[in-house]
C-alpha cells in the first residue's frame, strides 16, 4: 500500500498533477524485488552482445529508419569529443534550446518584433555540414514562452503573434527540414477541461482550433516539412496514461477529421522504470490506432530515468538497458514508426540530473554513452532493438 501510493505521487509529479512533497525513496532492495517479480530487468543472465561495432545510425537506415539525438550549441561548441560522438552515432539533430521561443542561453525571439536566428542557424548548420537532418522543436507550447510574450499576449493579438512567429521561423528553414513539432503537450487531463486540452496562453487566447491553426500556418510556411504533434505520458499501464492516450488519439481524429495538415505523432517516452508498469499490449494498440489514421510515427525524446534505481552503477546499467530494449522491440514492431531520438545522446549533458535528481546525489545515467563518451549497455540495447526491428 505504502509503494503504490509512492508510485502513485511520482507519476503525479511526473505529469504535472500536483506538488511534490516529501517523497520517500523505495530501498535498492525494495525495487529489486518488484522488478524480480514482474519483470526480467535486473536478470543478470540477460545478454546485451551485439554483432559488429557500427554505429546506431547505420543499424536504423538499414531498418529504413532514422537514429538521432536532441543536444544544445551550449555543448557541441564546447565539447569537440562529444560533437564527433553525435556525428559518429546520429543521422538527425533536434536543437534542444535553439528553435524554442527562448530556453537555456538561446533567445530566438528577445521581444514581439525581433527575431535572433544566430544560435538556430548555428545549429542548423552544423547538421548540414554533418550530414544530419534537422528537427525544429517547438513551435507551440506552453513552456519556454518569454515573460515579454506573457505580458503581451491576448485574445486581439495572438493569432497575430502566432502568425509572425511560424512566418519568420518555419519559413526561415522551409525546404530544408525534416520535421516540425508544430504543437507540444496540449493535452493535460488534470486540467479538467471537457475536450482534455490544457488550459495555456494560446488556449486562453484562442481557443481550440489554435492546433488545426499552427498546422496550417506551418504548411503554408513549409509545403515540405513532416508536420508532427508532440506529446508526453503516454507509455504505461496506469489509468493516467489511459486517459492520455485516449484524449490524444481523440485529439488526432478530430485534427485530421477536420483537415488538418498533420503527419505525424510525436511520442516523447521519457521513461522511468521503477516507477511505472510497462504495458506492450496497450501501446501496441495505441501505435495501430494512431497509425490507422495514417499518420507516422517518431519516438521523440526517449530517455531511461534511473532516478528510482539502486545505487550500484551496475545494477542500474543492466536496468536501463533492459528499459530502452523492452521499449523499443515493442514500438519499432509498428511499422508506422519511422524515427527514434534520444533526449541526448552522452550523460554528460542529460537534463534529468537538473530537472530529475537522484535523491542520493549521484550522477544520472539515463542515455547511450556515458560521460566520457563510451558505450554503454544501454547503447548495446538500442543497437540490439534496431538489429532485431522489421525492416520499413
Ligand atoms: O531538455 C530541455 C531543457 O534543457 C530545457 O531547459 C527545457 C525547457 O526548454 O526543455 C527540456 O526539454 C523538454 C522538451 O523541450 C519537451 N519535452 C520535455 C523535455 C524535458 O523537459
Amino acid at each position: 500500500m505504502k509503494k503504490n501510493q509512492l508510485l502513485t505521487r511520482r507519476q503525479a509529479l511526473y505529469l504535472g498533477l500536483g506538488t511534490f512533497v516529501g517523497i520517500g525513496a523505495l530501498t535498492a532492495e525494495e525495487l529489486l524485488n518488484s522488478f524480480n517479480q514482474n519483470q526480467s530487468f535486473a536478470d543478470t543472465n540477460r545478454s546485451f552482445n551485439i554483432a559488429g561495432a557500427n554505429p546506431l545510425k547505420e543499424r536504423a537506415a538499414k531498418k529504413g529508419l532514422i537514429y538521432g539525438t536532441s543536444t544544445t550549441k551550449f555543448s557541441l561548441s564546447l565539447d569537440t569529443q562529444h560533437a564527433a560522438a553525435i556525428v559518429k552515432d546520429c543521422d538527425m539533430l533536434v536543437p534542444g534550446w535553439e528553435f524554442k521561443w527562448t530556453a537555456g542561453s538561446a533567445n530566438l525571439r528577445p521581444d514581439a518584433e525581433n527575431f535572433d536566428f544566430s544560435q538556430a542557424d548555428w545549429m542548423f548548420d552544423f547538421a548540414t555540414t554533418h550530414n544530419m537532418s534537422t528537427r525544429g522543436h517547438t513551435l507551440v507550447w506552453h513552456e519556454s514562452l518569454p515573460k515579454w510574450f506573457k505580458e503581451t499576449v491576448n485574445k486581439q493579438n495572438a493569432q497575430q503573434l502566432l502568425e509572425k512567429h511560424i512566418e519568420r521561423v518555419v519559413g526561415r528553414y522551409a525546404g530544408k527540414i525534416h520535421s516540425w513539432d508544430v504543437v507540444n503537450e496540449a493535452i493535460s487531463v488534470s486540467d479538467g477541461l471537457p475536450n482534455k486540452l490544457r488550459k495555456t496562453p494560446w488556449l486562453n487566447s484562442l481557443g481550440p482550433e489554435y492546433i488545426d491553426l499552427a498546422f496550417r500556418l506551418t504548411a503554408a510556411a513549409d509545403p515540405d516539412a513532416l508536420l508532427v504533434y508532440n506529446e508526453k505520458g503516454l507509455d504505461y499501464d496506469d489509468q493516467i496514461y489511459d486517459q492520455r492516450r485516449a484524449a490524444v488519439l481523440k485529439l488526432l481524429e478530430r485534427l485530421k477529421s477536420q483537415g488538418t495538415p498533420i503527419h505525424a505523432l510525436g511520442t516523447q517516452a521519457h521513461l522511468s522504470p521503477g516507477n511505472n508498469k510497462f504495458n506492450p499490449e496497450k501501446l501496441r494498440q495505441f501505435f495501430r490506432d494512431v497509425a490507422s489514421l495514417g499518420l507516422k510515427i517518431m519516438i521523440t525524446e526517449l530517455d531511461v530515468s534511473d532516478k528510482y534505481l539502486p545505487r550500484d552503477i551496475a545494477i542500474r546499467d543492466r536496468i536501463v538497458a533492459a528499459t530502452y530494449e523492452d521499449y523499443l522491440s515493442v514500438v519499432l514492431d509498428e511499422p508506422a514508426v519511422i524515427a527514434v531520438i534520444t533526449w541526448g545522446l552522452s550523460d554528460k549533458y542529460t537534463w534529468l540530473n537538473e530537472f530529475a535528481p537522484r535523491q542520493d546525489g549521484k550522477p544520472s545515467r539515463p542515455l547511450p554513452l556515458d560521460t566520457q563518451m563510451q558505450r554503454k549497455l544501454a547503447w548495446n540495447a538500442i543497437a540490439r532493438a534496431f538489429d532485431n526491428a522489421p525492416k520499413r
